[in-house]
C-alpha cells in the first residue's frame, strides 16, 4: 500500500470543498479498494445489523436498503477505513491535522429503486457539533448523472435547517417551529447552484454536513444497474458528543469510560499516516448492542456532559 500521507489531493479541491460544501475527486481509490469495500457491502448485506432498514416503499419496484455503523464487525470496512487515503483526505479537506470516524453508512438501491432521498443537511440528525466535517460518498457501481448525489453549492454556509423524517416529514429531532424550514429547491431547481456528478467506481464525492443534498432513485437512464454505495461521516475529536442533538443509534457516546447513558469506552485505532508530523487518527465508535434501529431521542443532558475535547 501507499504511504497514504504522501498523497496530495487534485489543486484546488480543498479551495472547492470549503467553498461549495461539496467536491468530487476522480479515482481517488484504486480497483483493489473498490473490491475491498464490494466485499464489505455483500458481506453487510447478508448479515445486516439490528440497526438496518429498508428505505423504500412497498409499492417501489426496486429496493432501497440502508444499515449504519458496521465497521467493527466488517473486516473489509474497517481495512478500507483504516489503511486507505480516506482519514488523510477527510483530514486535509477539513484543514485538519485529525480525522474521526463518525459512522458508516451503507446504501444499496436495487435496479429500479423510485425512492428519492429528499433534500436535507445531514448535521442536524446527528450528535455532532462543530464546521470541521466531512463526509465521503462513495458509490461502488456506475452512477448515472440523473441516479446521483446533488449539493446546493454554498448551502454548507447557511444555517441549521429542520430535519424531518424521510417517510412522513415529522420533526422528530427539534420541535415544530425551533428551526426554519428547508427551502422547495425542486419547485424551482434554476434557481439554485446545484452540483452533481456521474460517477464512475473510484470516483467519491466529498461534502460538508451542513450542505443541502439529495438524490434520484436509479432507472431513468441507468435501467437495471443497482447503486451499491458507502457513505463515511468523519469529524474532529471534540465535535462528537457535543451537538445539539442526541447521539445516533449504533455511535458511542465520545468519552471514555462509562458514560452516563451506559455506553462503554471508545477505542482509538490510529492510522499509520504523518501530515506535517502529526498523526491522522480515525476513531470508531463501538456498535451499540442494544440500538433497535430507531433513533433514541433527547437525552439532553449527554449534550452538556460532553461540551468537552473528547481526545483520549
Ligand atoms: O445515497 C442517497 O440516496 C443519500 C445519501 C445521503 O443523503 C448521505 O449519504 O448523507
Amino acid at each position: 500500500m501507499e504511504q497514504v500521507s504522501a498523497f496530495k489531493l487534485p489543486a484546488g479541491t480543498q479551495e472547492a470543498f470549503q467553498r461549495d460544501g461539496a467536491v468530487c475527486v476522480r479515482q481517488l481509490f484504486s480497483s483493489e479498494e473498490v473490491a475491498l469495500l464490494e466485499t464489505g457491502i455483500e458481506q453487510n448485506l447478508r448479515h445486516p445489523s439490528p440497526r438496518a432498514k429498508v428505505a423504500s416503499r412497498p409499492d417501489d419496484p426496486g429496493w432501497f436498503f440502508e444499515d449504519f455503523c458496521n465497521w467493527e464487525d466488517i473486516d473489509a470496512y474497517k481495512a478500507f477505513i483504516f489503511e486507505s487515503r480516506v482519514g488523510h483526505v477527510a483530514a486535509q479537506l477539513m484543514g485538519s491535522d485529525t480525522a474521526r470516524l463518525y459512522h458508516d453508512h451503507l446504501l444499496v438501491k436495487e435496479a429500479n429503486t423510485r425512492q428519492r432521498t429528499p433534500w436535507h443537511q445531514d448535521q442536524p440528525y446527528y450528535n455532532v457539533d462543530g464546521r470541521q466535517n466531512c463526509s465521503m460518498w462513495m458509490p461502488i457501481d456506475p452512477v448515472a448523472r440523473e441516479s446521483t448525489l446533488e449539493f446546493v453549492a454554498g448551502s454548507h454556509l447557511g444555517p441549521w435547517l429542520m430535519p424531518r423524517s424521510f417517510m412522513d416529514s415529522q420533526a422528530q429531532w427539534f420541535p415544530e417551529g425551533t428551526l426554519s424550514d428547508l427551502p422547495d429547491i425542486e419547485a424551482d431547481r434554476s434557481a439554485w447552484n446545484i452540483l452533481g456528478w456521474e460517477l464512475n467506481p473510484g470516483d467519491v464525492v466529498f461534502f460538508h454536513m451542513l450542505t443541502l443534498h439529495a438524490s434520484g432513485g436509479v432507472g431513468a437512464t441507468d435501467v437495471g444497474v443497482r447503486s451499491r454505495c458507502v457513505s463515511l461521516v468523519m469529524t474532529l475529536p471534540m465535535h462528537h458528543g457535543s451537538g445539539k442533538h442526541p447521539r445516533l443509534p449504533g455511535t458511542r457516546s465520545g468519552t471514555r469510560g462509562r458514560g452516563q447513558d451506559g455506553t462503554r469506552a471508545v477505542p482509538v485505532a490510529l492510522v499509520q499516516a504523518l501530515i506535517r508530523g502529526a498523526s491522522v487518527r480515525m476513531t470508531g465508535y463501538l456498535a451499540d448492542e442494544e440500538a433497535n434501529g430507531r433513533h433514541r431521542l433527547c437525552v439532553i443532558e449527554e449534550r452538556k456532559s460532553r461540551a468537552k475535547p473528547l481526545i483520549s
